[in-house]
């Protein structure tokens, strides 16, 4: 068969300057038996080619690129070509995928796929494939279809699936559970070969400290530099934070979500408050890893003074970046239905709107209008990426160190705000 894999965009024309690479259409690639032609397509970096010769579709889906996705499918379902969708939305919201794919994979790709594609070559795809272990077992990607696409040069490797936290506004324990799975070291060694800069795209790097300590004892001697998401609490463990820093780490991506306790209690996360933000951001400084902080705006206690507040802690503690983000109601999450039930969502389902704009409210907080929340995301974001913050921010070490990465990473950051607030739709 004729096989294109597709990655859809946030809306038609956008291009993304954070070129990252999809692992999921490697590991799709990966999965599929030599016998097969597969051409893959990331819309955030190329355009595709909808008119082409293909028996077979499959989108891999985010419930921000749903929309996208299924304008997508209704062009190849017109010619007759079979739409399979999967990823994150199609598994939270399967009854609402069907409408628009010939058939549905719920979960991880490992164990679905190769069915998937038997069916299709007999001719009769079912409607749904549903993972077993979830998360399955993760697959190394085929990386050769990233070639020639400009993605930046980091090697984006997945370590482990899942996370054990249960934040109420996240989709990650929507998708797995609370369960979390490891691939085996040495799989995971052979991707790291040659590579000089990596992204480990985990959930939370931290699932299983005895098995990120066997990852970073092995990686000491490679004189990697790799990035990465991980709790506050590394800060709290000087030994773990010790190895963090021996193997090579530059940046770590943490939520810290709101400065206000209460709204740290509401949203299944109080386990934030186990020390100060700023002692444990001062120890971090001081093993020379660079922060990106994530915050959430539109949990009861905030107010319209929020944004002036937090922006002030971002720019004070010297963040390397930071996402200022209106709370995002994620189908399948606990926040989800609680706004629902409390009739506080702007949109019924916001994804599906083709009025929406990227980062436009989408709740409707307690302690201001979903315009304040819309607009004091916009300044906090657009301060912050300013040539002033930029500057402000750079005298740490960590900085100081990683000098390079550190305006450029600002720069893309600062880009790639621009192009989504020039859309017409997120
Ligand atoms: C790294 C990452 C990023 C990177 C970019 C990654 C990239 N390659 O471009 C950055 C930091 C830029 C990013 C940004 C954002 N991200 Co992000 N990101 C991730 C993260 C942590 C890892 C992605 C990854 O590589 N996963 C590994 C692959 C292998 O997993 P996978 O895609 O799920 O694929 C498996 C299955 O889903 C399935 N599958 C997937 N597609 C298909 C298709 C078919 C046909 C089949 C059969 C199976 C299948 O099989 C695969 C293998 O088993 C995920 C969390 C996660 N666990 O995935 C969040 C995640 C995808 N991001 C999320 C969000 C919300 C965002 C942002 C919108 C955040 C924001 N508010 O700005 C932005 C916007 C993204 C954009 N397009 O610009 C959410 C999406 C939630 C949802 N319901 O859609 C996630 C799930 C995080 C979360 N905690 O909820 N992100």
């Amino acid at each position: 068969m004729r096989i294109d894999l597709i990655r859809p965009g946030f809306a038609e024309g956008y291009q993304s300057p954070a070129r990252m690479e999809p692992l999921a259409l490697g590991i799709l690639a990966a999965l599929t038996p030599s016998r097969h032609e597969i051409r893959v397509f990331d819309e955030r970096v190329e355009p595709l080619d909808l008119d082409g010769p293909v028996d077979l579709v499959a989108f891999s889906v985010c419930t921000f690129s749903a929309r996208r996705a299924y304008q997508l499918a209704a062009r190849y379902r017109e010619r007759g070509v079979p739409v399979v969708m999967g990823g994150f939305h199609p598994t939270l919201l399967p009854d609402e995928v069907e409408a628009h794919a010939d058939a549905v994979v719920i979960g991880d790709a490992e164990d679905t796929w190769p069915q998937v594609l038997a069916d299709a070559e007999a001719g009769h795809l079912r409607r749904r494939y549903v993972s077993e272990g979830r998360p399955a077992q993760p697959a190394a990607p085929d990386r050769r279809v990233f070639r020639g696409k400009g993605y930046l040069p980091v090697r984006m490797v997945q370590f482990g699936r899942g996370c054990p936290r249960a934040c109420e506004f996240c989709s990650i324990r929507a998708f797995y559970g609370g369960a979390v799975r490891h691939r085996p070291l040495s799989d995971v060694l052979a991707e790291l070969e040659g590579a000089r800069r990596v992204f480990f795209v985990d959930d939370n790097l931290m699932a299983d400290r005895g098995a990120l300590i066997a990852l970073l004892r092995a990686i000491v001697p490679r004189k990697l530099r790799w990035s990465s998401q991980m709790d506050l609490s590394l800060a709290d463990d000087p030994e773990l934070l010790d190895l963090v820093r021996r193997s090579g780490c530059e940046s770590l991506t943490i939520g810290f979500e709101s400065l206000a306790e209460a709204n740290l209690r509401q949203m299944g996360k109080a386990w934030n408050l186990a020390g100060s933000y700023e002692a444990r951001l001062a120890r971090l400084r001081a093993a020379g890893i660079m922060v990106y902080g994530t915050f959430l705006f539109g949990y009861d206690q905030d107010d319209p003074d929020v944004f002036r507040r937090t922006l002030a802690f971002a720019q004070g503690q010297k963040l390397f970046l930071a996402n200022f983000n209106p709370l995002q109601p994620f189908p399948g999450t606990p926040l989800y239905e609680r706004l629902a039930k409390e009739g506080r969502l702007v949109y019924d389902r916001w994804w599906l709107e083709p009025g929406y704009r990227w980062h436009e409210a989408l709740v409707r907080p307690r302690g201001m209008d979903p315009e304040t929340l819309t607009h004091g995301c916009r300044w906090a974001r657009e301060r912050f990426h300013g040539v002033r913050s930029i500057l402000r921010r750079l005298p740490t070490r960590a900085h100081v160190r990683h000098l390079l990465v550190y305006l450029a990473a600002n720069v893309v950051s600062c880009l790639d705000i621009r192009a989504k607030s020039r859309l017409g739709a997120r």
